[in-house]
């Protein structure tokens, strides 16, 4: 049981829709820091109460749900969003701070922002999260926050609940990171105000997110980390050890998922977590089963030790970009490793029982037929190899132009958006190009290939328990093999 304070500085209100298998963890992140610094702060997640009044067909679809669609009643919107401030002004906040992680938040925004300014003329808005930096400054213009924050969001949350807005993240264009000194001192996520019992009950899946390191090392060419973060920084593989074990002991939660956007960017802090976290089980007694993300690299870097070591350590599932299985894909990405290294790799994985989500790219900016051919010649090659025994879900993603992204930059020089506004998101996915080979690539035949993709994972990769796939022509779909 939550003990309910009065007249906090700011509770933080994770717009939805955030997954259901464990709290969401910036909000989290946040509260630990401003409490340790003095202030009040309190984290409230609507998310699960909304899921609670979906209908079955709707909960089957969350969190990606067409919630134009489940709110067309507008009046129910609103009622639904008061039940929200109800909880929310409890608490009788001096601000309210909206914390965002996926696009469909932007749905919820202006229906929140209207009533907290309905109901509470005085109380600041504030928000920040992923989309705070391609969509916060129109919030702002639309009156609907007063601040946006950028990036890292720490210091500038500080800065906010001192009064000041001087910190370059607020309002900000490009995030300025912490540095790496303030990273390694930030405090644990506090989660003491999420129902983390909810989630055990729920979902058999049930995890909590810790974050050992902020950015990348690598820049692929898709992918939009490198810009909202701008700098990488990593803890101590030691003392992240000790902050997984500590939220094991605590939670004891069925799945502890790392939210770094690569867990082996530095091999040697990799190294010293797997050891730690060895040492800990055994002095503890625990067993935490690890989830994280996993970048392939050259058979030299990672070895077979480092398989065997990450498997000792509790890591159960490694979340890898495979992306194609082209190597003229991969390497228009930044991705040089050989299908030999991404073999090997599944093979270990395969050898010392870490599963695998693969997670694939069709329609790539440089994919040729031949190249998706060869994409299609690798998975029948995993499968011979009967390497897909490791493999336990694939996502198959179609290309997604990102702003802030190298691939935005290549698509706007070669003249891709020549007929389209590329700052429009949804009109983004319309694009089409000629390759140099003559042939079109347009939405019909990235469509295609990602159904391609779909067909065969879920006709040959027989051990596979979730699909994904996301197109642009069907937002979502998911299957579940045998
Ligand atoms: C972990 C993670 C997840 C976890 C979330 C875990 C959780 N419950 O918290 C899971 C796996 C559930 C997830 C799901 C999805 N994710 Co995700 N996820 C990430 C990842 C890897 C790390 C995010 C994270 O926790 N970072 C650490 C925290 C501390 O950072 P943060 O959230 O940005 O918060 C900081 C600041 O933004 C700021 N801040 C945040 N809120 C607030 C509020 C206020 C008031 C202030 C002042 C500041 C502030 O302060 C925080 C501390 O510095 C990022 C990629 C990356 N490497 O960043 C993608 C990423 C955020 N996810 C993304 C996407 C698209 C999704 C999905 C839609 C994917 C999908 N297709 O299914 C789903 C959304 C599902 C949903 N609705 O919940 C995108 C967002 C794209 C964008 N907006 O531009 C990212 C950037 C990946 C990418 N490059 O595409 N994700
Ligand atoms: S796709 Fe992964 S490895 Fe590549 S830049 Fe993004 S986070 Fe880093």
């Amino acid at each position: 049981m939550i003990k309910l304070q009065k007249n906090v500085d700011c509770v933080l209100f994770s717009v939805p829709p955030i997954l259901l298998l464990g709290p969401h963890l910036a909000p989290a992140l946040l509260k630990a820091y401003a409490e340790d610094k003095g202030f009040r702060v309190v984290c409230y997640d609507p998310s699960p109460g909304i899921y609670s009044r979906l209908n079955s067909k709707e909960q089957e679809g969350w969190p990606y749900n067409n919630f134009e669609e489940v709110f067309k009643d507008k009046a129910l919107l609103l009622e639904e969003v008061n039940l929200w401030l109800d909880e929310v002004f409890k608490y009788n906040p001096k601000i309210i701070g909206l914390s965002t992680h996926a696009w469909a938040s932007k749905f919820f925004i202006e229906p929140i922002s209207n009533e907290i300014r309905r109901r509470a003329p005085g109380v600041q808005i504030i928000t920040g999260g992923p989309v705070a930096l391609d969509l916060g400054i129109e919030w702002k213009q639309n009156g609907w926050v007063d601040h946006y924050v950028v990036g890292d969001g720490e210091e500038a949350f500080l800065e906010l609940l001192s009064g000041g807005t001087n910190h370059p993240n607020i309002d900000g264009k490009i995030p300025v990171p912490i540095s790496q000194e303030a990273f390694r001192a930030l405090p644990e996520p506090d989660f003491s105000d999420s129902d983390v019992e909810y989630y055990k009950q729920k979902a058999k899946g049930n995890r909590l997110y810790l974050i050992g390191s902020r950015g990348c090392v690598f820049n692929c060419s898709f992918c939009n980390v490198p810009a909202m973060t701008q700098k990488y920084r990593y803890k101590d593989g030691v003392e992240f050890a000790r902050e997984i074990m500590n939220a094991q002991e605590r939670y004891n939660t069925n799945y502890i998922e790392l939210a770094d956007s690569i867990t082996n960017a530095a091999p040697n802090e990799f190294r010293k977590m797997c050891h730690e976290l060895i040492r800990l089980k055994e002095e503890k007694q625990l067993d935490p089963k690890i989830i994280c993300f996993f970048r392939i690299r050259r058979a030299q870097i990672t070895q077979e030790e480092d398989f065997a070591l990450a498997a000792k350590a509790g890591i159960c599932r490694l979340k890898i970009g495979v992306e194609s299985g082209s190597f003229d894909v991969r390497e228009h990405i930044g991705k040089k490793e050989t299908n030999d290294d991404i073999f090997f790799s599944l093979e270990m994985c395969k050898k010392y029982g870490i599963k695998v989500n693969l997670l694939l790219i069709a329609g790539y900016i440089n994919e040729t037929e031949e190249m998706f051919q060869e994409n299609l010649e690798f998975l029948r090659e995993i499968k011979r190899r009967e390497l897909d025994e490791a493999i336990e879900m694939v996502v198959v993603n179609e290309l997604y132009i990102s702003r802030r992204t190298p691939v935005f930059d290549f698509a706007k020089d070669t003249g891709v958006f020549d007929n389209i506004d590329p700052e429009d998101d949804l009109a983004r996915d319309a694009w089409q190009t000629q390759l140099s080979n003559g042939e079109m690539l347009d939405p019909k035949i990235r469509r295609q290939r990602v159904h391609s993709l779909k067909k065969f994972v879920s006709e040959n990769f027989v051990h596979l328990k979730n699909l994904l796939v996301f197109a642009a022509d069907e937002k979502f779909s998911a299957e579940t093999g045998s």
